[in-house]
């Protein structure tokens, strides 16, 4: 399968990796849009929320620790950040890999969604 946060997770194309367990690697956004921008993506493929099924779901507390050991490691806890994961065409998802972005560092305001 040709998908470039398959080739992350499996190191086959660096990336700056900030946070990786079994289940889960997060890594920073090429292009930020926040002075922290981190994508939490499984390891294993799934397309988007609204491909998740079955076991897929087993995914998402293992995710949300993640996010928030990393919120800690970035010292962003406190100060506070955004979570997005766009699905589909129409929610701006370019990257068909589930992923969630972490965006902190400054106040992210109401109408910056990625
Ligand atoms: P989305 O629009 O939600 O699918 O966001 C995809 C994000 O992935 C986008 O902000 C840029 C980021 N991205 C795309 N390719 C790469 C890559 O090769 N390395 C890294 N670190 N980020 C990437």
């Amino acid at each position: 399968m040709d998908c470039i946060f398959c080739k992350i997770a499996n190191k086959e194309i660096p990336s700056d990796i900030v946070f990786e367990n079994e289940k889960v690697i997060a890594f920073r956004d090429i292009n930020p849009v926040a002075p922290v921008h981190i994508l939490v993506i499984p390891k294993a493929h799934v397309e988007s929320v609204q491909a998740l099924e079955g076991e897929d779901y087993n995914l998402l507390p293992d995710i949300f620790k993640a996010i928030k050991e990393i919120a800690v490691k970035e010292g962003i806890d406190k100060s506070g950040y955004r979570v997005i994961s766009n699905s589909g065409k129409d929610g701006g998802q370019e990257v068909f890999h589930l992923h969630f972005h972490i965006l902190g560092g400054e106040n992210i305001g109401k109408l910056r969604c990625k």
